[in-house]
């Protein structure tokens, strides 16, 4: 099987520090969460910012610090800014993560509305993922389908019937906020997605690592963070997300998984 591309989501938008004290905020704080991932083994991060009392924003020049630090101690990482941003953010402010220097060869793309518990829509309609996607087009920035549910698998086919997307795809499938997270769920997904397509699948909370196992057993890739999970296992939070990542490297190996560099995971992955 193909070595196993790790994503690490080092940061989100949704938890904090009262959640797990080592959810990263500062710049050096997000800098030593991307480092720890990297050095156990995740070859893209992907990256959202805060300011320093934990605020998310999508401020560029926020990003362009925070992706300047993380170069500086990762310097062949693959740093995938969110254009999702937190729940409530217009499109315009979402999009400046991108107007970064240089511009990022990859992004995420989210493709449908979802509930994001309680009064929380995440909203993303048609013509909003149809702009971003002819914008990453345009820029030469690979978009991450980032898919909540079957729904937006073929809302992002509609995308790419009107050419706006570049083949091979790559999909994200984030289970367990719209949709369950089970080996069902996640094989019903990776059964409707093109044929040539890559994917990575992510499992939320506790559904973390199921998923990564499914992922690494099925020929998927992984991914894993605070962002999805703050816990390595029932009641134990975990200290960075280094200690996440070497969980996922743990299973990949019982399984026979090799674990690939960035270099490795741009090939794979046809970022670039
Ligand atoms: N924070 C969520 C509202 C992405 O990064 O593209 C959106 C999100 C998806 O995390
Ligand atoms: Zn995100």
């Amino acid at each position: 099987m193909e070595k196993l591309v790790i994503t690490a989501c080092i940061c989100g938008a949704e938890v904090t520090k009262e959640n797990n004290p080592a959810v990263p905020y500062t710049i050096e704080e997000i800098a030593k969460e991307a480092k720890s991932a990297y050095d156990a083994g995740a070859s893209i991060i992907h990256l959202h910012v805060r300011w320093d009392d934990g605020t998310p924003t999508q401020d560029t020049g926020r990003f362009q610090e925070a992706m300047d630090a993380i170069r500086a101690v990762c310097p062949d990482v693959i740093i995938q800014p969110s254009t999702g941003g937190a729940v409530g953010m217009t499109d315009l402010e979402r999009l400046a993560s991108i107007n970064v220097v240089p511009k990022p060869e990859y992004a995420t793309l989210d493709c449908g509305t979802c509930n994001f518990g309680g009064d929380e829509v995440f909203v993303n309609t048609d013509n909003t993922i149809f702009n971003f996607a002819k914008i990453m087009k345009e820029k030469g920035i690979k978009p991450e389908l980032e898919v909540f549910d079957k729904g937006m698998i073929d809302i992002a086919l509609k995308a790419d019937r009107k050419g706006l997307l570049v083949h091979p795809l790559h999909f994200n499938f984030v289970l367990g906020v719209q949709m369950t997270a089970t080996l069902r769920d996640l094989a019903f997904m990776v059964d409707s997605i093109p044929c040539g397509s890559t994917w990575t699948a992510c499992g939320i909370g506790r559904n973390a690592f199921e998923m990564a196992a499914g992922a690494i057993i099925m020929g998927g890739h992984c991914r894993i963070g605070f962002e999805d999970s703050l816990y390595l296992e029932k009641g134990v939070l975990a200290k960075s997300n280094g200690e996440l990542v070497e969980k996922v490297v743990k299973i990949a190996k019982f399984f026979g998984r090799e674990i690939a560099t960035p270099a490795e995971a741009k090939k794979i992955l046809n970022i670039g």
